[in-house]
């Protein structure tokens, strides 16, 4: 939920990466990170397991520049992929002004690609919310791996009616990921 601080005259909105365990969430974050310029970007946290693996959540701030005289907060947050961690997804997707689902490309994830979108519908629900009301984007990732899915396939999966706009995205070398970022933020901005 986006909150208004009209006495420091602020907005601040929270987008939330979603996705399956290993698609490139997390790396899609550090990204921003090392690419954004230093007055745009706070500090970046990650809570993860040695093997780098999300085990609570990542969480990069950003001030983006001034509408009408308000300052632009962003906080970004990616959620923990691996099935386990049901619980902590479902709370950093609490409140969230925007959304990009991340999908593995790779053939083998299809399944897991759909349980997770899924997923993401299913507490979005309990929490009373829909994407009626949240903006939506995909990244499909990993672009520049062997046995993947053409975009069709995809779209197919997660996608059908088309109603979502995608970038097809390389996590690690940064392709696609700030324009999915400027997208959302378009998009949740013009919400209000
Ligand atoms: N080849 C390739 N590898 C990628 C890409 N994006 C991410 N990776 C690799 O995939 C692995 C998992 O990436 P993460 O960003 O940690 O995945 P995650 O979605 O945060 O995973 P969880 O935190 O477990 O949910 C890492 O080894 C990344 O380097 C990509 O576009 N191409
Ligand atoms: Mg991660």
């Amino acid at each position: 939920m986006s909150t208004f601080n009209f006495a420091r005259k602020e907005i601040s909105f929270k987008i939330v990466y979603y996705g399956p365990a290993l698609s490139g969430k997390t790396t899609s974050l550090r990204n921003i990170y090392k690419t954004l310029p230093g007055k745009v970007k706070g500090q970046f946290t990650s809570i993860a397991t040695e093997t780098e693996r999300t085990l609570f959540f990542d969480f990069l701030p950003l001030e983006l520049g001034s509408i009408k005289g308000f300052k632009i907060r962003l906080s970004l947050y990616t959620v923990p992929g691996q099935f386990i961690y049901k619980l902590t997804r479902k709370s950093v997707l609490r409140s969230t002004d925007g959304i990009i689902f991340v999908a593995d490309s790779q053939r083998r994830k299809k399944e897991e690609n759909i349980y997770s979108y899924n997923d993401m519908i299913e507490n979005l629900i309990d929490y009373g919310e829909s994407l009626e009301s949240i903006p939506l984007i995909f990244q499909y990732n990993k672009r520049d791996m062997e046995n993947i899915m053409p975009i069709e396939e995809l779209q197919e999966d997660l996608n059908p009616e088309n109603k979502y706009q995608y970038f097809e995205t390389i996590a690690i070398e940064g392709v696609g990921v700030l324009n999915a970022l400027k997208l959302i933020t378009k998009l949740v901005i013009s919400k209000i």
